[in-house]
């Protein structure tokens, strides 16, 4: 049997009314008019098999790879496996060069730029679909999750035909970390009114409250997950709700998924994730997630402080609360 469903080490409740399955949108792939429609009302897509299967595993296996140089991947088990490694080689490593290496690795291009991915974000945006420069490929250790919120705050300073991928790069369950959408969230007064109008950086937005149930209750009907498989992706509305299960994979692996932004050509994207010279919520940080316990205060859950030489610098706090970086 599967461990329970947790977020943020909370029980999620799996009750019919508050929990279900993604529908497979495939069958709307032949219908762009009818995907476009799907995906206004309900926020979110969800699309079986669009892309390779191969594509997405040789992306897992070239950034697996790299993560092992880390410590952060074991291979003494097969790499494609994912189990966390003792993380040592992280002491020292510079992670800016890291994080950017895993970002521009060929294979990982090739899932970000896969055109059948590009056609149908095209359909979606009604326009040729343009990625943002930035992209978000993610390791999430044993333990670990997402906490609940909706991406417009840091994404939308300029146009607003802007969307949000998740692709899972390998098998992920739910109970493995997959992620998880609020279904009818996305046209929720309450959020459009109040969180959705702040700017991330400006108003220092942290997660939403982290108790599933609340969450549910205030902003949406019911959470809505699947058993993905390399070649799914689940493309999503900047004013969807979403976080992911904490990680409770088997063997202490990790899950491995990206997530990745684009915009409809012509129109002008935030600032803060495209262009040559990127400082995403400024100061010398990378895109890190994981490796504490915070609550997003300050961006520290994915944005990590480094120093001129690109390692990792901790805020002397996190050492007391709950960090399991290696000292
Ligand atoms: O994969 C995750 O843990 C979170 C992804 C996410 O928040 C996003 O795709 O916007």
């Amino acid at each position: 049997m599967n461990p329970p469903l947790t977020t943020g080490g909370r029980p999620i409740g799996t009750s019919d009314d508050r929990f279900g399955r993604l529908d497979d949108a495939t069958p709307l792939r032949s219908d762009p008019a009818g995907l476009r429609r799907r995906f206004v009302e309900r926020g979110h897509v969800f699309l079986r098999g669009l892309l390779p299967p191969e594509t997405v595993l040789a992306a897992r296996e070239e950034i697996l790879t790299k993560y092992a140089v880390l410590g952060e991947i074991d291979d003494r088990s097969p790499i494609m496996d994912g189990v966390a490694g003792d993380r040592s080689g992280l002491v020292g490593a510079n992670l800016r060069a890291f994080t950017h290496s895993v970002r521009t690795g060929a294979h990982y291009e090739s899932v970000i730029l896969d055109p059948e991915l590009l056609r149908t974000v095209g359909v979606l945006l009604d326009g040729d679909a343009v990625p943002f420069s930035f992209r978000w490929p993610r390791l999430v250790r044993p333990g670990e999750g997402c906490g609940f919120h909706c991406d417009g705050p840091y994404m939308s300073r300029a146009t607003t035909r802007h969307l949000s991928c998740w692709i899972p790069l390998g098998h992920i369950a739910p109970h493995e970390g997959g992620l998880v959408v609020l279904d009818g969230s996305h046209d929720n007064h309450r959020l459009a009114e109040g969180y959705l109008t702040k700017d991330a950086d400006l108003d220092g937005l942290e997660w939403l409250e982290a108790d599933p149930e609340v969450v549910r209750s205030n902003y949406g009907d019911r959470w809505l997950t699947a058993d993905y498989e390399p070649g799914d992706v689940l493309i999503f509305s900047m004013s969807t709700l979403h976080g992911a299960f904490d990680n409770h994979a088997d063997r202490d692996r990790c899950r491995l998924s990206t997530d990745s932004r684009y915009y409809a050509a012509g129109e002008t994207p935030d600032p803060r994730w495209n262009g040559d010279d990127l400082a995403p919520h400024g100061g010398e940080r990378v895109f890190y997630p994981g490796l504490g316990s915070w609550a997003n205060a300050d961006f520290q859950d994915e944005w990590k402080y480094v120093d001129e030489h690109g390692r990792l610098v901790l805020p002397a706090s996190d050492h007391d609360t709950g960090s399991e970086f290696p000292s």
